[in-house]
């Protein structure tokens, strides 16, 4: 991918573990490489199609001098968040920060912490079926669209679908929600079920009634395998509720890990829904 760099920007500020370092200060470089396009900017010629590295060292000078941080990794996490949040085009970035007069009682050329943040691509299973189902849809819908953390927010149309897997519960609403985050997985599954606590879910029976259901259905197109955390959700492909408002955000997705399409599975579930029908009706004649 394309990439913008400013290497060993110099500021003289404050951060560090010791207090002869927060009263003194002293010198850090900072590495900055920004992962976008640059192809439309190179192209048209225009600035307004990239981002002005000279903002971009404004940018860190101001934060990295904003507040004293006792770690580079605080400090590195800071600039990575400003600049992904002030430049959408954006995409990835690395940051380095170096601190080449380490108070380490001997001779380093510098010591440095390097990160990779970016914006991430996820998809999310919505379902309620108690209370109003619609209004715990809709407001976890508005909490998400409007987290500094999230962006390019889109909610599928709201389904009613039967109960799935425990059958003697209510009707559901379901709905996906498409979106790119600058959370990681375990810290967006955590929001998630933030969420699910305000809308006053109570995990009483497994896969039974609930306000509110936040599922990672895809994540990029990670796959994990952690006992608390499954992507791709390993129940995605069996069920119509999740693939149908799916496919309407994303007709052209692709499973990472069966490389199958997201429309496949959805056409083999309806037509089985189908035949399960007309078999039902055949069996009443
Ligand atoms: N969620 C479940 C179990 N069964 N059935 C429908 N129709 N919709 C759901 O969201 C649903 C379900 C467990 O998460
Ligand atoms: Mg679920
Ligand atoms: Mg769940």
């Amino acid at each position: 991918m394309d990439r913008i760099k400013v290497s060993d920007l110099e500021v003289f500020c404050n951060h560090g573990v010791y207090k002869e370092e927060n009263i003194l200060g002293q010198k850090f470089l900072v590495d900055a490489e920004l992962f976008l396009s640059l192809r439309r900017a190179g192209r048209s010629d225009a600035l307004q199609d990239s981002v002005s590295y000279g903002d971009v060292c404004r940018l860190i000078d101001a934060e990295m001098k904003k507040q004293n941080d006792k770690l580079l990794e605080r400090a590195a996490e800071r600039l990575a968040e400003q600049i992904l949040l002030a430049f959408p085009l954006v995409e990835r970035v690395k940051i380095e920060v170096k601190k080449p007069w380490a108070p380490v009682m001997m001779h380093v050329s510098y010591a440095s912490v390097s990160i990779e943040r970016g914006w991430h691509t996820v998809y999310v299973g919505v379902g309620s079926n108690m209370g109003d189902r619609q209004a715990y849809l809709e407001e976890a819908g508005d909490q998400l669209s409007s987290d500094a953390w999230i962006r390019g927010f889109r909610m599928a149309k709201i389904i009613e679908t039967e109960p799935y897997g425990y059958l003697e519960q209510d009707r559901f609403l379901n709905t996906v929600f498409a979106f790119s985050t600058l959370y990681e997985p375990k810290e967006l599954l955590e929001r998630l079920q933030g969420l699910e606590q305000e809308a006053h879910r109570e995990r009483l029976v497994h896969w039974g009634p609930r306000t509110l259901d936040l599922d990672i259905l895809l994540y990029d197109d990670i796959i994990t395998t952690e006992a608390d955390l499954v992507i791709p959700h390993p129940e995605l492909t069996k069920r119509l509720f999740v693939l149908e408002p799916l496919c309407e955000l994303n007709p052209y997705g692709v499973h990472p890990l069966y490389r199958k399409r997201f429309v496949d599975y959805r056409d083999a579930l309806r037509d089985d829904r189908r035949s399960k029908k007309s078999q039902r009706h055949a069996t009443r004649l």
